[in-house]
Formats: C-alpha cells, sequence, structure tokens
C-alpha cells in the first residue's frame, strides 16, 4: 500500500514537469500560433535585394520573442546549479513533528535542489570566496516545504534591516562595476568594519569553506533556529544540518582563482557530470533539538542568527538522507524559475522570532514578482505543488489554470461553501500558538551583543593549515581595500576575535593593530539616544569544537579525478593496474597525453586520450600519477607542461604518484629540485609523493584529498 503512494508521488511530479516540455524531435518548425513555417532563412522582401516588409510576421515574432529572453537576474544568489533527487526519512519523527515527509521511512520525497554563489552575477565564476546557497525543495504530500539554507551556519547580521546594506556592500561597487563576484573590495570592508555582529561569519567567508571543491562535498545549513510541532501541538526549537556523504572539502585560494579563468563552470560542471555518470551526491539531514525549557540554557540566544549551537552541546541527530540523481532538462526552465521561499511550509514546522528570518518571510515572494514577472509564478511547473491548489485566487498576468467554478469568494453557498478550510486533522496549517506581550520597540536584545565569542571558537576549531589560509584569505582582501582607515578598524575588530590573528594580518598589510573602535549601537534604547555600542563577552563554554575543522571530516576516493600523465610507449602492466584500481575505488581516472587520440602503449595497444597538455590543468584534477613506460617518460621529458602539470598539484598539495620508471620526470620538477633536494623518502611520503609506492598507497592518498602540511613556500 504504501509503496504504491511512493511511486505515484515520484511519478506526480515528474508528469507535472513534462506536461508542458517540447522536445521538438521530428516535428514541422511552426510558429507560437502553430502554423508550419516555411522558409526560416530568409526574411520576406521586396524583391531579393529589397528592402524587408513590415508584414513579415514570421519575423517580427521570433525576434520579438528573441528581444524579451531575458528576466531579471536573482538581486542575490544569482549564479547556480541545480538537480532533483529525493528525501527518505531514517526514522519516523512523529515524537518532534507532524510533518508527514518525515514519518514514513519507505516514503520517498521527490526534490529540486539549487546551489548558488551569492555576490556574483549569472555569468560569474563558480569558485568566487563566497557563500554558497543551498536550497531544497520538497514536493511533500501536504505541500511545498522549502528549505533554503547556506553551506555555512550563521549570517552576517542579525536583523533583515539590514540586508539591503550588506548586499549593496558586496556587490559591484556602483560607479565603476568592479569587482565582479568578490568581497574584496572597499565597500565591501567599508560596511563590515562598522558591524561587529558580522565577525563570526567572517571568520566562515574567510575560511576554506567559501572555496569549495565541489558543491556535492559542502555541508549545508537551515542557520535560523526553527520549530517543530508534534500532533499534541507540542515544539521544540531545531536546527537543520545537511552531512554530504563525500564528507567536506576545498580547494586552495590560488587554484580558485586559476580555476574561475581555466573553467569558470567548475562546480556546474562537476554536478552535471556526476549526476550524469550516475554518481549521486548524498547529504544526510541532521537537526539539533532543543526543548522549549531549555531555551535560555544557552550562552547565546537561539533567536540570534550570528550563533550555532555547538555540536559538542547539543549533538546533530542523523534522521534522513537526500539523493540527487536526476539533472535538469532545461535550466531556464527549472534552475532559472525555480522560487525558493522560507515561508513555503508544511504542518509540523514553524518559524522563530529571528528578526533575521521575519524579515526574510516577506522577501522571497516580493522578490518572485519581478523576478518572474506575476504572482502566478506558482504555475510554473518546477514550482507546482504535487497536491491540488484550490483557493479564490483568480486571474493575474500568465495565469495557466483554467478555474470553471464560477464563485471565487468565501464563504459562498453557489459553489457549495468550496473550497473550504480545513481542520488540524485534516492537515490544515495552524501557526504555534506562542504567547507574546511585548512593548512595540525598535531595539536590539542585548542576548544578541556578544559578536566575539563563536568568532574566536571558530578560529580556535581550526587546524594549523586551515587557520595559516584564513589568515592569508583575510590578507588577500584587506590588501585590496584601498582606503587605510578601513584596513585599521578591521584590524581593530579582529583584534577582539583573536589578537595572533589580527597581528599577523596586520603583517601582511604593513600596519599596526589599533585600539578597537566600535560604532553607535545599533538598537536605539527606548529613550531614543543613541549610545556608544559595547559588545559583551560572555564565551561559549566550550575552547573548541571539532565539528568545525574540517580536518575531522569523511575522506573518500570516491569520484576523485585524477589524472594519469602518458605518451607512446607506456607500460601496459603500470598504466592499468593504476587505471584498474582508481575505478574500483571509486576515483575517475583520466588520460592526459601529449595530443588527443589515441596513444600506442608498450604493447602496442590503442588507450584513448581524453585530455591533452593543451586542454587540461592540474587545478581541475584531485591527483596526478605517472605510470612506468620508458619511451612515455622521455617524451614527457620533452614536454614542459608536464612537469609544470606536477609542479602546481605539489603547490595545491594534491597526492602525487609515480611509478619507478617515472622518477626521472619528477627529477625536473620543483618536487625534487627545489623542496626534496635530498630525496628523502619518508618525508616525500608523508607530504603524498608517492614514489613507486604501488597503487594501494596512491588510492589512500587520493582519499586523504590534501596534503595541507606540505612545505610549499
Ligand atoms: Fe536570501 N534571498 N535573504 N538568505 N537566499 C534570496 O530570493 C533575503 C538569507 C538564500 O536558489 C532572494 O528568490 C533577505 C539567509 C538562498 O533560488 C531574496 C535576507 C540565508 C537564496 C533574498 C536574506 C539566505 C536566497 C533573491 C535577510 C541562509 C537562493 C532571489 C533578511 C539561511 C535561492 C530569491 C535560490 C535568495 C532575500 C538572508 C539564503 C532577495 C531579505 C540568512 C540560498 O528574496
Amino acid at each position: 500500500m504504501k509503496k504504491q503512494k511512493v511511486v505515484r508521488t515520484e511519478s506526480r511530479k515528474n508528469n507535472d514537469l513534462k506536461k508542458n516540455s517540447s522536445t521538438g524531435k521530428d516535428k514541422f518548425l511552426t510558429t507560437n500560433q502553430g502554423l508550419k513555417i516555411n522558409d526560416n532563412q530568409n526574411s520576406l522582401k521586396a524583391g531579393n535585394r529589397g528592402s524587408t516588409l513590415l508584414e513579415d510576421f514570421i519575423l517580427r515574432e521570433k525576434i520579438t520573442h528573441f528581444d524579451h529572453e531575458r528576466i531579471p537576474e536573482r538581486i542575490v544568489h544569482a549564479r547556480g546549479s541545480a538537480a532533483h533527487g529525493y528525501f527518505q526519512v531514517y526514522d519516523s519523527m512523529q515524537k518532534y513533528t507532524k510533518a508527514g515527509f518525515l514519518q514514513d521511512p519507505k516514503v520517498k520525497t521527490p526534490v529540486f535542489v539549487r546551489f548558488s554563489t551569492v555576490a556574483g552575477s549569472r555569468g560569474s565564476t563558480d569558485l568566487a570566496r563566497d557563500v554558497r546557497g543551498f536550497s531544497v525543495k520538497f514536493y511533500t504530500n501536504e505541500g511545498i516545504y522549502d528549505l533554503v539554507g547556506n553551506n555555512m551556519p550563521v549570517f552576517f547580521i542579525q536583523d533583515a534591516i539590514k540586508f539591503p546594506d550588506l548586499v549593496h556592500a558586496v556587490k559591484p561597487e556602483p560607479d565603476n562595476e568592479i569587482p565582479q563576484a568578490a568581497s574584496a573590495h572597499d565597500t565591501f570592508w567599508d560596511f563590515i568594519s562598522l558591524m561587529p555582529e558580522s565577525m563570526h561569519m567572517i571568520m566562515w567567508v574567510m575560511s576554506d569553506r567559501a572555496i569549495p571543491r565541489s558543491f556535492r562535498m559542502m555541508e549545508g545549513f537551515g542557520v535560523h533556529t526553527f520549530r517543530f510541532i508534534n500532533e499534541k501541538n507540542k515544539s521544540v526549537f531545531v536546527k537543520f544540518h545537511w552531512k554530504p556523504l563525500l564528507g567536506v572539502h576545498s580547494v586552495v585560494w590560488d587554484e580558485a582563482q586559476i580555476i574561475s579563468g581555466k573553467d569558470p563552470d567548475f562546480h556546474r560542471r562537476d554536478l552535471y557530470e556526476n549526476i550524469a555518470s550516475g554518481n549521486f551526491p548524498e547529504w544526510e539531514l541532521g537537526v539539533q533539538i532543543v526543548e522549549e525549557k531549555n531555551e535560555f540554557g544557552f550562552n547565546f540566544d537561539l533567536h540570534d542568527p550570528t550563533k550555532l549551537i555547538p555540536e559538542e552541546i547539543v549533538p546533530v541527530k542523523i534522521i534522513g538522507k537526500l539523493t540527487l540523481n536526476r539533472n535538469p532538462d532545461n535550466f531556464f526552465a527549472e534552475t532559472e524559475q525555480v522560487a525558493f521561499h522560507p515561508g513555503h511550509i508544511v504542518p509540523g514546522i514553524d518559524f522563530t522570532n529571528d528578526p533575521l528570518l521575519q524579515g526574510r518571510l516577506f522577501s522571497y515572494t516580493d522578490t518572485q514578482l519581478s523576478r518572474l514577472g506575476s504572482p502566478n509564478f506558482h504555475e510554473i511547473p518546477i514550482n507546482r505543488s504535487i497536491t491540488p491548489v484550490n483557493n479564490n485566487q483568480r486571474d493575474g498576468h500568465m495565469r495557466q489554470t483554467i478555474v470553471t467554478d464560477k464563485t471565487s469568494y468565501e464563504p459562498n453557498t453557489l459553489g457549495g461553501g468550496c473550497p473550504f478550510q480545513a481542520k488540524a486533522v485534516e492537515g490544515g496549517f495552524t501557526s504555534y500558538t506562542e504567547r507574546i506581550d511585548a512593548n512595540k520597540i525598535r531595539e536590539r536584545s542585548k542576548s544578541f551583543f556578544d559578536h566575539f565569542s563563536q568568532a574566536k571558537l571558530f578560529f580556535n576549531s581550526q587546524s594549523q593549515p586551515e587557520k595559516e589560509h584564513l589568515i592569508k584569505a583575510l590578507t588577500f582582501e584587506l590588501g585590496k581595500v584601498k582606503t587605510p582607515a578601513i584596513r585599521s578598524r578591521m584590524l581593530g575588530l579582529l583584534s577582539q576575535v583573536e589578537i595572533t590573528l589580527a597581528e599577523k594580518v596586520a603583517e601582511g598589510l604593513g600596519a599596526k593593530v589599533p585600539k578597537p573602535e566600535f560604532p553607535l549601537n545599533h538598537s536605539i534604547p527606548a529613550d531614543g539616544n543613541p549610545r556608544d555600542f559595547q559588545p559583551i563577552s560572555v564565551g561559549q563554554g566550550i575552547d573548541s569544537s571539532s565539528a568545525l575543522s574540517m580536518k575531522n571530516t569523511i575522506k573518500k576516493p570516491d569520484t576523485r579525478k585524477v589524472a594519469v600523465l602518458a605518451s607512446d610507449g607506456v607500460d601496459d602492466k603500470s598504466y592499468n593496474s593504476i587505471t584498474a584500481s582508481l575505478k574500483k575505488a571509486k576515483a575517475l581516472p583520466v588520460l592526459i597525453a601529449p595530443h588527443l587520440g589515441n596513444i600506442v602503449s608498450k604493447s602496442g595497444n590503442q588507450i584513448k586520450a581524453e585530455e591533452s597538455f593543451l586542454t587540461a590543468s592540474s587545478v581541475l584534477f584531485d591527483a596526478v600519477y605517472v605510470p612506468g613506460g620508458k619511451k612515455s617518460i622521455e617524451t614527457l621529458l620533452t614536454i614542459p607542461e608536464a612537469a609544470e602539470f606536477i609542479n602546481q598539484s605539489y603547490k595545491h598539495f594534491k597526492p602525487i604518484g609515480v611509478n619507478k620508471e617515472a622518477i626521472e620526470l619528477l627529477k625536473q620538477t620543483d618536487v625534487i629540485t627545489k623542496y626534496h633536494k635530498d630525496g628523502n623518502d619518508k618525508q616525500l611520503f608523508t607530504e603524498g609523493v608517492l614514489i613507486d609506492k604501488g597503487t594501494e598507497e596512491f588510492i589512500k592518498g587520493v582519499a586523504h584529498h590534501r596534503y595541507w602540511d606540505r612545505k610549499v613556500s
């Protein structure tokens, strides 16, 4: 019985989406009115050299439609990529929530997930240093539920009223529209330096989390505290987490900048190609649950979106799994037109008074009205609920539904009273009854005033290489700031996070750490007089949280792209054993040769080269291996790009494996000429340069991701 329901839910969504689809295959070319077109090469003219006639309705229809092909891009999160999939809960969550899609482990709820960067335009690079959006649309049997989160668990600001300021500051500067998709400029840091509440988020965006290796290797967070409500109307607070089964991994900043030139679609391509080849990305959904009675049991306010709940204090309970298994058929129709909204919720889930969330509840419908141009955006196939939509809303631009009822009001008798309200037991949504007894006031709660303790907790939880990357990122970003006073104010704020951090950044900037300046209090107390802002510091009760460092993440070779450098004369055994072992370990070996087409192995076998040294680049791979074969190595020795490939892989901390016959090539690289002149085998091994160590060791190296402790300067 249940199984049938599963099939119905999924296929219903797919059919719904296909309803309006068109492939154009085996069909005549027509106008939008269905008229068959006889000539699509020539406009209608007065003579074959003559002027074009206004009468040419075919030309005019085609050009007019083309002229209107673009819609406004999203104000933020314009650059994105998406995929279809499904979600399944592991065990019923009935104890905490009545949400239908979290009850039955047999039910697969269809989802559409969109990942994005925030600051850049639609055509900007995937590898910008930025927060990533992680939006999930669940097509549940009770209506649409959107979990519109990010890959970082906190946000820059505490109150929605600051959001336009934040976004204006980070976007390209208004006079010259520079820089694209980058926070490294004056207006962003000017704003941040006056916004101490952003310090925790600044630690996250300056960390390697802001330059992910793949969307498939990012965590996701709901950020705000939400509520779960069960059948008995009991509420608990909940924070949502997505944990990727491939672990959380990043690239290095130098690499990110090179990828932005070599392949600005790096993340989009990675997601698309992996789904197309059956490597379906997966995340587990986790929740941190806090009983209502414990609401005030923390050193911070649960309503404050600049704070996380350390996992050591409230563990994450894993409750289900998300799998992405189908690419969109059409980027515009699906990825561009999908409309998320934190206010799309289902019974069993509710909001809290987080002032950032409250503002978001207004913004998302409003933005769709200008972006998608009509209040009927819910009728676009990707946005349609799989449950019937019955209400008295009518008409508007581009209305699709043809309602045949005479009545469009409620109450009515002419329509038999339909559609009518659903009681809670019938699945009707009821807002959680929360007692509010308060003054109407523009003020921020003092419980939001500790801006530095969690920033410090994050910094202190990082491994040494992660700390160094963070310091470098801050030095880079502030180094791009032209106004010395902004740099100086930032150094003052950083000194409140961690003095060594501020000092190291100051050293890179050739500046001194000043006394911190705090701007006017953002909350003007009831007497209406702004006061000097004095942040408080209450600490977090723990000094470090292992969940905050990527060092402790899952490490696997699965789907890692491994460059295999070879030429004619490559040794068959060496080549075959590395490629077969990599494939067995679910990694993806790619042969890179001096030219495309086939190379001929030592035993005369033809092997197809997928890339040449001209089309490939080490930044697009996770690891590099050089198999044996004297002739192959001799050729590689004559190609400077081969040694450069290894040099760059080394500089970016990637595993390098060479067969013993390939040592000659290694000797020509910086690895030996610069960093390991004595050729100390043990040291090379611990730093991930595996010489003649066999395939198993190399695969362990691939799983290791990066050898962050390697000395590269
Ligand atoms: Fe958004 N945000 N946001 N945001 N946001 C939008 O909605 C907004 C915030 C997030 O893949 C917009 O449809 C306000 C936090 C994602 O299509 C807009 C505030 C978080 C996406 C908007 C916030 C997010 C958006 C632009 C402060 C993490 C991409 C286009 C009160 C929890 C959704 C659109 C997609 C998109 C407003 C803050 C995540 C303008 C006013 C915090 C992932 O409505």
